[in-house]
């Protein structure tokens, strides 16, 4: 179950576990003309699971049947929680649609009404097809493998008759702990009165506008929030017959004079870009994959995580809170076309999954940027109208952290005034040309990027922080070469090597996102420089975090204390 908002007087249930499971193939009715009433669901599948990572449908695209019976009161009403599903759902309670899923990756939750009997039947229909009209978000080769499966947690959730608390939101007005809380109320006023780290609830007065509620505060004993003293506060509200808790972190981020100030500190982004992923499970990871990553990562000394390229688990950036990391969160999208751009559905779902990835995650003080629309056409018009469109979204919601998106036309781009934070992914030494021509390829990252950094030098620019968000070559785990030829071990560590040796050298960069943590399932593409084994094998670690030799030179720039 999730960690935090708890609702302690709702009855909750997790939905986890094995479920009921049938394939129905790649010939399959689309998902809105499937009637799941007579199909028969013999096999088992877990929950969270994708049924194309287990072995008896690995590799299949097609419609897949998720069944199972819930128990649950009549005539009251309840939401559902999907932590995130893929690449398309249909959500059938008691044989009745409550809500069709075309935002994968995403929390999202359906209210209804229970009907009248205790008994019930949870239907999800998992459509994993790749179709642009149906799938906008996740259509082609995205390089990574788009999987079909309910991806996190599920939860249903008995809901108070009267007043109920949506999500409510604690922002850090300033050092001292001064806090806004604010956050919606469904069902009609009643008084709120709230507490800080378990001291009992006192009556607040909060302005109501009939919907919406706010008040300012100050946390008795304040502690800020950093990645070396990770301190969490608790605020409990309470309202007629229901209660809530949510947990926070002080702290403020901000930009100012090309830095990125974390209470007022300027700080250095050391990490990796890093996918949920693992082959066995795909992206449904268990908890345990979860807590290994950031060990490994802290063993490697980073305080830094790309969430590429896509929301993340509330589940994982708990986690993050905890142990201090700084998460730059995405919505997904990833090196999409002028024509997948300019369609409608497509531009109205980027923007109601990456507003809905700000709210879903906005407690979070691990989270310090928003970003989307990864190497998106930000040299085109088309895609530059897009961002700013994201941008002011994001804003519209929260203006308490810094916007960016990682552009590939750094050269070129039209758009980085939209951003508070400039942000770039480059190759140099690998895909910018032949590197078996080359005798000396790694001589190219330095002056690259110092061409780069010169070109951003400009008036408009000098004052955003700069994040080296994506940079790095391929090695084929246990590929061992004396002359460090590509797909080497030995030319990865070499590479990577050289590029945090530069990093370290060149203050102006603010960050540095490694590509990537661990080798990922993805689709076999493009000549030497493709994608061997079909894997992208950019990591540090291989898809089962054994670590390459990069590992220890990484860890050494790093600073890691292999604690
Ligand atoms: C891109 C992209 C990544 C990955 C990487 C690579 O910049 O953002 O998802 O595909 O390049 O390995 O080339």
């Amino acid at each position: 179950m999730y960690a935090y908002p708890i609702y302690p007087e709702r009855n909750t249930q997790s939905l986890d576990g094995i479920w009921d499971f049938s394939f129905l193939g790649s010939d399959a009715p689309k998902l809105e003309s499937v009637n799941p009433k007579g199909i028969a669901c013999r096999e088992l599948a877990a929950v969270p699971g994708c049924f194309d990572a287990a072995p008896k449908y690995a590799g299949r695209r097609g419609v897949g049947v998720y069944r199972r019976s819930v128990e649950a009161p009549a005539g009251v009403r309840l939401r559902l929680r999907i932590g995130a599903l893929g690449l398309r759902g249909r959500i059938l309670w008691d044989g009745r649609e409550i809500g069709l899923n075309e935002l994968p990756y995403s929390l999202q939750e359906y209210e209804f009404d229970s009907g009248s009997s205790s008994r019930h039947e949870l239907v999800i229909l998992i459509d994993n097809r790749l179709d642009f009209a149906d799938t906008p978000l996740f259509h082609h080769f995205y390089d990574f493998y788009g999987y079909g499966g309910i991806y996190r947690s599920v939860e249903l959730e008995t809901l108070p008759e009267k007043a109920r608390f949506g999500r409510v939101r604690v922002e850090t007005l300033d050092l001292s702990g001064r806090v806004l809380v604010s956050g919606t109320l469904g069902g009609g006023f009643a008084e709120i009165s709230a507490g800080f780290d378990g001291a009992a609830p006192k009556k607040v007065d909060a302005v109501f506008n009939g919907e919406e509620f706010s008040f300012e505060a100050k946390v008795p004993s304040p502690a800020l929030w950093s990645p070396d003293s990770p301190n969490l506060h608790l605020i409990t509200l309470k309202t007629g017959s229901d209660t809530v808790i949510e947990r926070f972190g002080l702290r403020t981020i901000r930009c100012e004079k090309g830095e990125l100030l974390l209470n007022g500190q300027p700080l250095r982004l050391r990490g990796y870009n890093r996918h949920d992923a693992h082959p066995q499970f795909g992206p449904a990871m268990p908890d345990e994959l979860w807590i290994e990553d950031l060990q490994i990562l802290r063993d490697l000394g980073c305080n830094f995580i790309r969430g590429c390229h896509y929301p993340q688990s509330q589940r994982f950036l708990d986690l993050c809170d905890q142990l201090g990391f700084l998460v730059w969160e995405e919505s997904l999208g990833w090196g999409d076309s002028v024509e997948v751009q300019s369609d409608p559905k497509f531009r109205r779902l980027q923007v109601e999954q990456t507003v809905n990835m700000v709210k879903a995650s906005i407690n979070h003080p691990s989270v310090i940027l928003w970003g989307f629309m990864n190497e998106s056409g930000d040299d085109k018009e088309v895609g530059a109208s897009l961002l700013r469109e994201l941008a002011a979204a994001v804003r519209a919601v929260d203006r308490s952290r810094p916007v960016t998106s990682a552009s590939m036309h750094i050269r070129t781009s039209i758009a980085l005034d939209v951003f508070d934070v400039v942000s770039f992914n480059l190759y140099p030494g690998w895909y910018e040309g032949d590197n078996t021509a080359d005798p000396r390829p790694l001589d190219r990252i330095a002056p690259t990027l110092d061409e780069v950094l010169a070109r951003l030098n400009t008036k408009e620019l000098r004052d955003k922080p700069l994040i080296l968000s994506e940079i790095g070559a391929g090695a084929i785990y246990g590929w061992r070469d004396r002359v460090a030829g590509i797909w080497s071990e030995e030319y990865q560590a070499d590479y990577l090597d050289a590029v945090c040796a530069y990093f370290r050298r060149k203050k102006r960069l603010t960050g540095l996102a490694l590509w990537q943590f661990a080798d990922g399932r993805t689709y076999a593409a493009g000549g030497v420089l493709g994608r061997p084994r079909a894997f992208n094998n950019k990591g540090t670690l291989d898809e089962y975090r054994r670590p390459k030799l990069a590992y220890d030179v990484v860890k050494k720039h790093f600073g890691g204390s292999g604690k």
